[in-house]
């Protein structure tokens, strides 16, 4: 364990000013609570910070305004004491257009990128991640910022908190890692939870050092953090503040407490962090209990009046569809294609454009500087270890460090291994970076770019031949790209690396060494709009990855039997161009989609859907899908043959709703 000094001072005046902002905090819980119990105003869920205020109070005293905070369901004490304001917070918490999100997220997911409130997250430890991730983004930057995440001890059981912190130490981060040990996890007790007594020796664990603090005594926590701050602004790395405290309310309102004792209750209440203060400075008469009344009194009406606000503001009535987000407008060449590059080299040429263009973009991944596919290689040579970082074998870490720069100025293209293993990054995926801008009521965005082989076709076996596009069509907030030829990865990847949100960027192995033209000077692909690699009049056939160098045989093939297939490869699938689908279907009446993926609820299954309810009537077929028939993928060859689809299927099947 590292031994901290100890040796700042806090003088008395700078006690009452902690004081008073305890008081603030405490008063708003209140206030919440009663409004809550009254059941008409409060929207969602609440977590109320009351008992644990000396640790938000004492952390963010040291903060600069430009400071970062990742916060979590438990935040308004630390976006209070990072300078949010009551109106904003209450107009939120009432779930208006005047809140901090504009409604959006409420009490657990306060965003102000004007004070650094970089995210709240509700689920459990997710901020960890991300706050390694602005760790590296202040350090890459060189700002001289620092990052704090405040998280509970239930949080320190799960993964992401040990990936976080093992990068942040392993790249001396300016992270401060705030951990609030109130005793339990909803009902469970942490010492039924935790292997530990003491949560701050998993730090010194990474080698961080770390130390466990009375959380109830602002003084303590306000001096402890300022050594932990100035350790980061020099460069020395992240610290772990383990803050034994206590709530003294419910996990969330309207819960039950009577897993706790009175005794239990009334002995923490006895520790009360601003009762504690309070009688000290009374006692050494810096303050009088009238002053202290009054000081809680001016809190108090201040708090009315954010109330007032938050009841007369407006709901929201609107926001942006995802659907309705503008695209990067793209480049086109002057000339044709006439450079021949492997699919392999067209990706590395992306991203080497993209990092000359653009000193905010870089790359992150498992083996990246040796570039176990050859993707990468070289890249390291001309941009260094700074923009070309190896990271640990860590999916979710590394997408939550991805989107901690991302969110912080950065554009980080993050590579995972396999698309098989974007399971281990759902939860960065989904609930953070998909969410961002929209949930930030459009304070912020997450641009970044995740690249993922797809290693269907190889003898990958069942946990290495997964794309799973069709899993995140599902979700708003992210875009998905899938290139077929070289010439279309290469544009689409330097789209994504300037589009504004998330993208998923699926590279399939089969394809890296096909062969194609592009053109001599830059050019850029649009998101959004589908290929139509080849006219026809009597099937449209959209196919997806590595389903379109089949589709173009078998399209010749089914020439020579006299059949004119219209073949569509639609290069995002998210954004859909779906008018260039319906278009075609309603000329051609027919309609065949072929995936690498498996049938149910899959793309095929999205695009018959989206056919059938806008041009029903123009079909004389039923649509057909040539898809995986939802089987693991088996490894010999003989099986992976019966299980993929090929030429022949598609074939077979055009020519069942032909004749
Ligand atoms: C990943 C995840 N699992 C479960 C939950 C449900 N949940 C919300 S808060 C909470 C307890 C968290 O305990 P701790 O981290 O100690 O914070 P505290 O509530 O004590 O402040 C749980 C289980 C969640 N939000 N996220």
């Amino acid at each position: 364990m590292a031994t901290f000094d100890h040796s700042f001072t806090i003088n008395n005046r700078e006690l009452e000013t902690l004081l008073e902002k305890m008081m603030e905090l405490r008063c708003f819980e209140e206030k919440i609570a009663k409004l809550y119990s009254q059941g008409d105003s409060i929207v969602g869920p609440v977590h109320l910070y009351s008992g644990q205020e000396a640790v938000a109070v004492g952390v963010c005293s040291n903060l600069r305004k430009d400071d970062y905070m990742i916060s979590n369901h438990r935040g308004h004490g630390h976006c209070l004491a990072k300078g949010a304001t009551f109106e904003e917070m209450m107009a939120e918490l009432h779930g208006k257009e005047s809140g901090y999100n504009k409604g959006r997220g409420s009490s657990m997911h306060i965003m102000c990128s004007d004070l650094g409130i970089v995210g709240t997250s509700s689920v459990v430890a997710s901020g960890i991640p991300i706050a390694a991730g602005i760790g590296l983004s202040i350090k890459m930057r060189k700002t001289n910022q620092v990052v704090v995440s405040f998280f509970g001890d239930g949080a320190s059981n799960n993964g992401s908190f040990h990936e976080g912190l093992n990068m942040a130490a392993l790249w001396k981060l300016p992270t401060i890692f705030v951990c609030e040990n109130n005793n339990y996890a909803v009902s469970t007790l942490t010492s039924e939870s935790t292997s530990v007594k003491d949560i701050s020796v998993r730090g010194a664990a990474y080698g961080i050092p770390s130390v466990t603090i009375n959380g109830m005594n602002v003084a303590e926590v306000a001096k402890v953090t300022r050594e932990a701050v100035e350790r980061a602004r020099k460069g020395a790395g992240p610290t772990l503040i383990e803050c034994k405290t206590y709530r003294f309310m419910a996990h969330g309102e309207g819960e039950t407490l009577e897993y706790r004792t009175k005794e239990e209750i009334q002995k923490w209440k006895q520790m009360c962090p601003i009762d504690s203060l309070c009688e000290k400075l009374i006692k050494e008469k810096v303050l009088t209990e009238e002053k202290t009344k009054h000081m809680e009194q001016k809190i108090r009406k201040k708090i009315d009046e954010a109330t007032k606000f938050a009841k007369e503001s407006s709901f929201p009535h609107h926001f942006i569809k995802e659907a309705d987000v503008q695209q990067e407008s793209a480049i086109y060449p002057a000339s044709s294609p006439t450079k021949e590059i492997t699919f392999i080299q067209a990706i590395r040429e992306a991203l080497r454009e993209e990092m000359r263009r653009d000193e905010t973009v870089f790359l992150l991944g498992e083996d990246i500087r040796h570039a176990l596919w050859g993707v990468t290689k070289g890249l390291v040579d001309e941009f260094g270890r700074e923009r070309v970082i190896d990271t640990p074998i860590s999916e979710n870490g590394i997408i939550g460090v991805a989107l901690g720069t991302a969110l912080t100025g950065l554009r980080p293209v993050a590579e995972i291994m396999f698309a098989d293993f974007l399971t281990l990054c759902m939860d960065q995926i989904v609930n953070q970076a998909a969410k961002v801008r929209f949930l930030s009521g459009d304070q912020m965005n997450a641009p970044m770019v995740i690249r993922s082989p797809l290693g269907l076709g190889r003898s990958a076996g069942p946990q290495h031949s997964q794309s799973f596009i069709s899993w995140f069509m599902h979700v708003p907030g992210i875009k998905i790209a899938a290139p077929s030829n070289a010439l279309d990865a290469k544009g689409l990847l330097k789209t994504a690396i300037r589009q504004n949100d998330p993208v998923i960027f699926i590279e399939a192995l089969l394809l890296y060494g096909s062969k194609g033209l592009v053109p001599e000077e830059e050019y850029t692909i649009p998101f959004g709009k589908a290929d139509v690699k080849k006219k026809g009049k009597d099937v449209t056939l959209v196919a997806i990855s590595t389903m379109v160098p089949k589709a173009i045989t078998a399209c010749e093939n089914l020439a020579k039997k006299g059949v004119d297939v219209e073949l569509i490869d639609p290069r995002t699938l998210s954004p859909l161009d779906k008018d260039t689908i319906i278009d075609s279907v309603k000329k051609t009446t027919r309609l065949v989609i072929a995936e690498p993926e498996c049938k149910t609820a899959g793309i095929g299954a999205e695009i018959a859907a989206i056919v059938a309810e806008e041009a029903i009537d123009y079909l004389d077929a039923p649509i057909k899908r040539v898809a995986i028939p939802d089987s693991c993928i088996p490894c010999s060859p003989s099986l992976e043959k019966i299980v993929i689809p090929n030429e022949e299927d598609i074939i077979k099947t055009i020519l069942e709703i032909i004749s």
